[in-house]
């Protein structure tokens, strides 16, 4: 059976209370389910892992090969800083989504660039919650060919 992994970084535990005029009013758990929700509907399982600590993020990611087919990843502001999760991805053979719940292109100009984004498959960026679906249906769409 198809296995994603739902991986997010740090902060995003407190998605709900946490600035909500950015990130919304949705939980880390709502997001979690509408990943296992995408999978379901696809016959797919996923699990998921938080973290605010960039090695445990980087042991996840090494963790998921033969493990999982695809990670759908908001790697929150160690998007912007880290190369040991930009090794990671590249060390993996497992094709990497990259999620932004708000538009970090309207923000401030430190978020503009992704340390992540040229070793991972793709990107969500701005679409709220939903993004995480959304990653999910273009992994699961690609494993399937029909994407
Ligand atoms: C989440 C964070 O915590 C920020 O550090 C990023 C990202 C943006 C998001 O939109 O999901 O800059």
């Amino acid at each position: 059976m198809t296995r994603l992994l739902v991986l997010n970084g740090p902060n995003l535990n407190l998605l709900g209370k946490r600035e909500p005029g950015i990130y919304g009013q949705g939980t880390l758990k709502d997001a979690v389910d509408l990943v296992k929700e995408t999978a379901e509907e696809h016959e797919a399982e996923a699990d998921a892992y938080q973290s605010n600590h960039e090695g445990d993020l980087v042991d996840a990611i090494q963790q998921a090969e033969g493990k999982y087919d695809g990670i759908i990843f908001n790697p929150a502001a160690y998007t912007h800083t880290s190369i040991a999760l930009r090794d990671a991805i590249s060390a993996v053979d497992v094709p990497v989504v990259e999620v932004h719940i708000s538009n970090v292109h309207q923000r401030e100009s430190f978020r503009q660039h992704s340390m992540l984004a040229p070793v991972c498959k793709g990107q969500v960026v701005g679409l709220g919650l939903i993004g995480y679906r959304l990653a999910a249906l273009a992994l699961l769409e690609s494993f399937e060919g029909r994407r």
